[in-house]
């Protein structure tokens, strides 16, 4: 029982984070069912926590070098589910400008280097028995249990009226829709707002080696609209009026052989910050993406992105690239990037 809790809890930790992380990706369904497997996930972590008190309690006695980074270790994982739970049922969403979430996601983070240690300084032999008829009646009861676990957690949110029953299908909360000055000001981890002078700055946009330069006033003729949710990983969305130009129109101004896709034309839509965050887009999506200028009819203000930014509905927040300088149609493909910024 004891090496079946170890590997069993290795293998919970993995697919918590990796249902996290695949959550974060969707801004559609697949993330409300990558999430129910997490939340399954976290709450198995929970149930097997009797079984491992013992092995804890026995190692710590044994004070074999570095029992304490298992505790550190421990923490961390105490505070990730501890953070992830107050944010689902909404009990605490957060303190001050740090959200509940970011709290989840980053101990979860600082918990990596942990486990590797701590698995590779444990290590248990995983022999054909793991796969005896035993275990796996014990995994199938473990996962039931935490299966119903996660409904008993959503009905209970429901019956005791908790913030958390109004949660979006992302888990995220509502916050100051159709209200501009409402909406919050963040970044996916480290950027700052830049001071942007919008006389000498130019919107670079850039097809099979053409380039054709925007100014602020010119973009600013624009009145294409957009209602959408810009929907943050940190843990809210909110609903807002955006204006400002459809990315494919910024094409059509190039002559017709750089537009198309393979005839120099390049098959994917590199858009570029002043401050070096960057996402890629496909190309079919250049029409469903915003170049924004304006929140609720007034221009944007610095921190949401002045002088232009991008509003891609459907799509998580950290696709919203503010700060938008350049705008590239190369020749990679739309998913050669890493799935979030390190930014
Ligand atoms: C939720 C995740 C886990 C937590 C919080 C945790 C915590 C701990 C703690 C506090 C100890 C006692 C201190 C020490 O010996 O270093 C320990 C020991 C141990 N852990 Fe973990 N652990 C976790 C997951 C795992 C995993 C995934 C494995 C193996 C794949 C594992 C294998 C072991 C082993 C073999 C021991 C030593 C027991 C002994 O010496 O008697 N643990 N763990
Ligand atoms: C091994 C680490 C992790 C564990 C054990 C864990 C566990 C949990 C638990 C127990 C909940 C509460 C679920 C509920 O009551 O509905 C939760 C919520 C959540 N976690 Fe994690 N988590 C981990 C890492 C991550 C990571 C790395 C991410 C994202 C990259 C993430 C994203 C989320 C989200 C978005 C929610 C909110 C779900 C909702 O409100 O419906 N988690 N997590
Ligand atoms: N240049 C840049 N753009 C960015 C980010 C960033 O860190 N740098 N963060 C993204 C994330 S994670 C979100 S949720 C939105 C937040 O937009 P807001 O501050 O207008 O609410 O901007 C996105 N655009
Ligand atoms: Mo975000």
């Amino acid at each position: 029982m004891r090496r079946w809790t170890n590997l069993a809890l290795f293998v919970l930790l993995g697919l918590a984070f990796t249902t996290g992380w695949v959550a974060f990706f969707y801004g559609t369904a697949p993330s409300r069912v990558s999430l129910i497997v997490h939340a399954a996930s976290g709450y198995a972590i929970i149930a097997l926590t009797p079984w491992k008190a013992v092995i804890a309690a026995r190692g710590i006695q044994r004070r074999r070098p570095g029992w304490w980074a298992s505790l550190v270790f421990t923490g961390l994982v105490i505070a990730s589910i501890a953070a992830g739970i107050l944010h689902s049922t909404g009990l605490l969403t957060g303190v001050g400008a740090i959200s509940a979430m970011e709290v989840h996601v980053g101990a979860a983070l600082a918990a990596i280097p942990f486990v590797a240690w701590h698995v590779m300084a444990r290590r248990i032999p995983v022999r054909a028995v793991d796969l005896s008829r035993r275990s796996l009646l014990r995994a199938g009861s473990l996962l039931a249990g935490a299966g119903l676990a996660y409904v008993a957690g959503e009905v209970a949110v429901r019956l005791l009226g908790l913030p958390g029953s109004l949660r979006r299908f992302t888990g995220s909360y509502e916050v100051g829709s159709l209200q501009p000055a409402q909406l919050p000001e963040t970044s996916w981890m480290f950027d700052a707002v830049p001071a942007i002078d919008p006389a000498t700055w130019r919107l670079t946009v850039e097809v099979g080696g053409t380039v054709r330069e925007w100014t602020y006033e010119e973009l600013l003729a624009f009145d294409d609209r957009v209602r959408a949710t810009l929907d943050c990983t940190g843990g809210f969305y909110s609903m807002q009026d955006w204006s400002g130009v459809w990315l494919s129109r910024l094409f059509a101004s190039f002559p017709s052989p750089a537009r198309g896709r393979g005839q120099g034309g390049g098959s994917s839509v590199h858009v570029c910050s002043l401050t070096g965050y960057d996402r890629r887009f496909a190309i079919s999506d250049a029409g469903r993406v915003l170049i924004a200028t304006r929140l609720g009819g007034m221009p944007l203000d610095p921190g949401h992105g002045f002088p232009v930014r991008l509003v891609a509905p459907n799509l998580r927040g950290y696709w919203w690239v503010k700060w938008v300088t350049t705008i590239t149609i190369d020749e990679l493909p739309s998913w050669w990037q890493l799935p979030f910024p390190l930014q």
